[in-house]
């Protein structure tokens, strides 16, 4: 018997390869996380930050070592738009900020508290069967500030955290409201089923990141003609959940409204050896921080004695 979802919720997730979830977090946790991605925004010292940006398109994607060092600490990554041509920026480092990341679930006593000490987390990942032993490797404040909050174009997810077999699965949680005016995201249901991973995003051997293709082109365009079809946008509410297959393709449009639009999302993978998790992808565990296994007991109880 399912613990959290429901037998519908469950079919609906592997028809459509993302499931809404109202309410997951209540207007009081959502609240909590908010203030303090907040209180992150103005506490971070922007003297000596390397003006690192957050771009996305295939030819000329986020590469650089506070980038690629990022997977065990919390740092910002700032908006194409937020600096001037001079590299300047054009507004308050608060405004300034596309995302948080990457290793809030493990340095952050809040974050933590919602992703690995969370006992909703555990009995949803139980139900959905999706993972045997889930690794949780990153996670990351998105802020979509107002009018210059940059789309996200349309991808899916194992492309970025790819392991053989694909195993990624993403747990997006709105923590302001989502509107089509700020951003909020949109889906192609059911396109997790119909193409494959083509490509996986990885560290080049001469420095930086590029792709690495897994497919022919024309592979590609097959299966790119096959999962064509019409996105469907999912306005969320604060606390609202949306669990995000993989393999499905899904966007987010640029942020043309005045409001800010916050939402915290973290990953799992598979462990070995049901998946292997290679060298070549961009973010790599550390001796200090191996990637938290979710659903094991020690290591859920473990708290940092430095956050306690
Ligand atoms: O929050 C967004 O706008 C995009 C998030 C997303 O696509 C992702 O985390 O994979």
């Amino acid at each position: 018997m399912p613990e959290y979802l429901t037998e519908e919720q469950i079919e609906q997730f592997n028809r459509d390869g993302y499931l809404l979830i109202p309410g997951f977090l209540d207007c009081t946790e959502a609240e909590v996380l908010l203030a303090r991605a907040k209180q992150l925004l103005f506490e971070f010292p922007i003297e000596n930050h390397p003006l690192t940006k957050f771009t996305t398109s295939d030819k000329n994607h986020v590469g650089d070592d506070y980038f690629l060092t990022s997977g065990d600490k919390i740092r910002f990554f700032l908006e194409e738009g937020a600096l001037d041509e001079d590299g300047n920026l054009t507004r308050e480092k608060q405004q300034a900020v596309n995302k948080i990341g990457h290793g809030l679930h493990e340095i952050d006593p809040l974050f933590r508290r919602v992703t690995l000490q969370n006992e909703r987390i555990q009995s949803l990942v139980r139900d959905l069967k999706f993972h045997v032993d889930p690794v949780a490797l990153q996670s990351m404040v998105i802020t979509k500030q107002p009018e210059i909050g940059g789309e996200v174009p349309e991808h899916n997810d194992s492309t970025f955290l790819y392991t053989d077999p694909p195993s990624a699965l993403g747990f997006w949680i709105a923590l302001e409201r989502c509107t089509p005016e700020n951003g909020a995201l949109s889906f192609l249901p059911g396109s997790h089923l119909k193409a494959p991973i083509t490509k996986r995003f990885v560290r080049l051997p001469t420095g930086g990141t590029g792709f690495e293709f897994l497919a022919t082109p024309e592979m590609e365009a097959q299966y790119a003609a096959a999962s064509q079809g019409k996105y469907v946008l999912e306005a969320c509410s604060p606390g609202d959940l949306v669990l995000i297959h993989g393999s499905v393709l899904h966007k987010s449009e640029r942020n043309t409204s005045n409001k800010t639009r916050f939402a915290y999302t973290f990953h799992m993978i598979e462990s070995p050896p049901r998946a292997l998790y290679d060298a070549k992808n961009w973010l790599q565990p550390t001796p200090n921080m191996p990637f938290p296994h979710v659903l094991d007991e020690p290591n859920l109880k473990l708290v940092n004695p430095a956050l306690a």
